[in-house]
C-alpha cells in the first residue's frame, strides 16, 4: 500500500539555517577566526539535524524519572535522565556549549561564538539548555565574586571532559512566592562553627533540572528582615557519599507538566541542607539578578531557536504535501504564511544575538556607557519579546501540518509545549514588563535605546526607508507616552507596562532587521532580509495605545 504523507526533513542546522550564516559573517570581521568558529558550528549543526534529531524521536515518549529508594531500604532520591538528556549532556560538555564563553577564544565575540552553538544544540535536545542556562548563570555569578567557592565550582561548571562537568540549579521559587521572590520563607541557621556555613530550612516549590550537582539559591539569615533585602545568596552542593542526596536534601516529586516534559522538574524539602553565602548575608534579590540576567537571555536565543526549528520543519512539509494540485510550498496563501513565520523567527534571532554581543563586551570589560545601559534594558525586553513570538510561532507550525500537527508521534506537538514555558519561566512577560521599567527609572536606558534604533538604522537604503522610520517612531512615540503618563498616573503606567515593552522590543527587533538586511544588499546582494524587515513592520511594532481605557478593572474582575 502507498504511503502518502512524507515525514519533514532535516539536513544540517548551520549550512541551512541563512539567518544564522549571514550573521556570523558580518559579526566575525576576522577570516581565520570566523573559519574557526563556522567550522565549529558546522559540526554542532550535522549533530543537530542528524544524531540528535533521530535521537530525539526515538526518546519521545521517555521521561525522566525519580528513585527514591533503593533495594535496601535506603533513601536516595536520584532522578533518572533519558537517553536524549544523557547524549546532550555528553556533546554539551565536550563542544563547550557553556565553556566557550569562559574559554575566550574569540575574545569579546566569545558570548556570540557560545550563543550560537547553543542555538543550534537547543532545538534537538529536548530543553537540555535549561541545565546548560543555569550552570552558566551560576559560573558567571560565582565568577563575578572570586571566592574558594569559585574555585571549586567554576572549573566543574566549564570542563569539557564530561566526566568531570556539572551543571548547577537556581532554586528560586517557593510557595509563597514564583513572581514575588521577595516572599521567601526558606531560612538559614548560622552552624556557629568557625567554617561560616549555615544551614537551609525550607521548601523550594519548583527548581528545574534537579540532576545538578550544586545549585544557587536563596534563603533568610535567621534575625534578618522581610523582602529581597533580607534575602541572602547561598551556595549548596546537592550530592551526598555513595550516589545518596545530601544530608538535608529530599525530593519530594517530580512536576507533571505541559511541556519540558524531558526537565526533571521537582519539589525539595531543605531539612539542615548545608549553605556557604556567595556574598554577604543579605540583598539576595540584588545577587542573584546577574545570575536570572544570563539565564533570561539563554530564553532569548532559545525561543529564537524555538522559532527556527518550527519553521525549518513547516518549510520542509511545505515541499511535500501536495494539496488542491500543487506541494504547499508553491500555494501563495501557505506562501504568505511561511514568509511572516520567518520574518518573526529573524526578528527573534537579531534581537536575541543584540543582547548576547552586549554582553560579550560586557565580560570582555569594554562596554561603554550607552552598551552597558543599553545591556540591561535590552536583557527584559529580549525575554519577553522573543517568549511571545516563539508560541505564536510554533502554534502556527503546528497548524502548517494540519492534523499531523495535532498528532503526538509525529513530535511535532512537543515544539507548541517546549516554547509555552519561554514566557512563564525566568520571570512572566509581565513581570518582565515591570522589570523594563524599573530598567528605564533606575538606569536611563530609554534614551541608550533611541540612540541604539537611530544608528541602526542611518544610511540604510532607500527601499527600507520606511522600515527605519516605523522603527525610530515607535521608540518616539512609546517614550513621549511614558513621559506624558509618570506624569499624569503611575498607575496608568503599569497598566500599559507591557505595551510599552513590547512596543520597544518589536521596535528594536525592526530596527536590527533593517541593519542586516542594508548589510546583506551590500554583501552579495541577498534580498530575503528585506522582505522580512518589511513584512515585519507590516505585522505591527507599535502597540501604545494613548490614553487609558475605562472600566478595565470591572471587565477583569466581572463576576
Ligand atoms: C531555555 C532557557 C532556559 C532558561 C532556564 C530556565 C530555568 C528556570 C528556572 C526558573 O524559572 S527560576 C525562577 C525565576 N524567577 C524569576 O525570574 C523571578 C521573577 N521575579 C522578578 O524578577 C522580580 O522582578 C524580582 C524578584 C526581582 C522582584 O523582587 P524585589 O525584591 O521586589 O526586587 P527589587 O526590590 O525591585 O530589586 C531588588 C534589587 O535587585 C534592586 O537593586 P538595589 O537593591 O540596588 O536597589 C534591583 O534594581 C535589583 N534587580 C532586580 N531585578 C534586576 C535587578 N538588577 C539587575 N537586573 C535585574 N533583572
Amino acid at each position: 500500500m502507498a504511503f502518502f504523507q512524507t515525514p519533514p526533513r532535516l539536513g544540517n542546522q548551520f549550512e541551512d539555517d541563512r539567518v544564522l550564516r549571514a550573521f556570523v559573517r558580518r559579526t566575525f570581521p576576522d577570516p581565520e577566526l570566523r573559519r574557526t568558529v563556522e567550522g565549529e558550528l558546522g559540526a554542532m549543526g550535522e549533530l543537530a539535524g542528524g544524531e540528535l534529531h533521530r535521537l530525539q524521536q526515538e526518546d519521545r515518549e521517555r521521561l525522566p524519572e525519580l528513585v527514591s529508594w533503593d533495594a535496601w531500604g535506603n533513601r536516595v532520591d536520584r532522578i533518572e535522565v533519558t537517553p536524549l538528556w544523557k547524549r546532550a549532556a555528553a556533546i554539551a560538555a565536550e563542544r563547550g556549549v557553556v565553556a566557550t564563553a569562559y574559554e575566550r577564544r574569540s575574545g569579546a565575540l566569545s558570548r556570540v561564538h557560545q550563543f550560537a552553538l547553543t542555538y543550534l544544540f537547543d532545538g534537538s535536545t529536548d530543553v537540555y539548555t535549561c541545565p546548560l542556562a543555569m550552570t552558566d548563570g551560576a559560573a558567571a555569578t560565582l565568577s563575578h565574586h572570586r571566592s574558594a567557592l569559585a574555585d571549586r565550582a567554576v572549573p566543574r561548571l566549564i570542563a569539557r571532559d564530561p566526566a568531570r562537568a556539572w551543571t548547577s540549579g537556581q532554586w528560586m521559587t517557593e510557595r509563597t512566592g514564583g513572581s514575588d521572590v521577595g516572599l521567601s520563607e526558606t531560612v538559614a541557621r548560622p552552624m556557629n562553627d568557625g567554617s561560616g556555613r549555615f544551614r537551609l530550612y525550607g521548601t523550594k516549590w519548583f527548581t528545574s533540572a534537579t540532576t545538578s550537582q550544586m545549585a544557587l539559591t536563596l534563603a533568610r539569615p535567621e534575625g534578618n528582615g522581610p523582602g529581597g533585602r533580607g534575602l541572602a545568596l547561598f551556595y549548596v552542593e546537592t550530592e551526598g557519599d555513595e550516589g545518596r542526596r545530601a544530608e538535608g536534601l529530599s525530593v519530594n516529586r517530580l512536576k507533571d507538566k505541559l511541556g519540558t516534559r524531558k526537565v526533571p522538574t521537582a519539589e525539595l524539602t531543605l531539612d539542615g541542607l548545608i549553605a556557604m553565602p556567595v556574598v554577604g548575608t543579605t540583598d539576595g534579590v540584588r545577587n542573584i539578578a546577574p545570575m536570572l540576567n544570563v539565564t533570561r537571555t539563554w530564553n532569548a536565543v532559545c525561543a529564537a531557536s524555538a522559532m527556527r526549528r518550527a519553521v525549518a520543519l513547516a518549510r520542509s512539509y511545505a515541499f511535500e504535501r501536495a494539496q488542491f494540485g500543487a506541494v504547499l510550498a508553491d500555494k501563495p496563501l501557505h506562501q504568505d504564511t511561511l514568509a511572516w513565520m520567518q520574518a518573526e523567527a529573524e526578528a527573534g534571532f537579531h534581537l536575541a544575538f543584540r543582547v548576547v554581543e552586549l554582553m560579550g563586551v560586557h565580560e570582555a570589560g569594554t562596554p561603554t556607557e550607552r552598551e552597558a545601559k543599553l545591556f540591561r534594558l535590552l536583557t527584559p525586553l529580549a525575554k519577553l519579546t522573543t517568549g511571545k513570538q516563539a508560541v505564536v510561532v510554533t502554534s502556527e507550525a503546528l497548524e502548517c501540518f494540519g492534523g499531523a500537527g495535532y498528532v503526538e508521534d509525529t513530535g511535532l506537538p512537543r515544539l507548541l509545549r517546549d516554547a509555552q514555558v519561554l514566557p512563564i519561566w525566568e520571570g512572566t512577560t509581565n513581570v518582565l514588563s515591570l522589570d523594563t521599567l524599573r530598567a528605564i527609572a533606575k538606569e536611563g536606558g530609554l534614551t541608550a535605546l533611541t540612540e541604539e534604533i537611530a544608528s541602526l538604522t542611518e544610511d540604510c537604503p532607500t527601499d527600507l526607508a520606511v522600515e527605519a522610520k516605523a522603527a525610530r517612531s515607535a521608540v518616539d512615540h512609546a517614550t513621549s507616552w511614558l513621559l506624558a503618563t509618570s506624569a499624569a498616573s503611575p498607575l496608568a503606567v503599569e497598566a500599559g507596562a507591557r505595551r510599552l515593552a513590547l512596543t520597544l522590543g518589536r521596535a528594536t527587533e525592526l530596527a536590527l532587521l533593517v541593519r542586516q538586511a542594508a548589510w546583506t544588499q551590500a554583501n552579495g546582494g541577498d534580498r530575503r532580509g528585506t522582505t522580512a524587515a518589511r513584512l515585519f513592520a507590516r505585522r505591527g511594532v507599535d502597540l501604545i495605545e494613548e490614553t487609558p481605557l475605562e472600566g478595565i478593572a470591572e471587565l477583569a474582575n466581572d463576576r
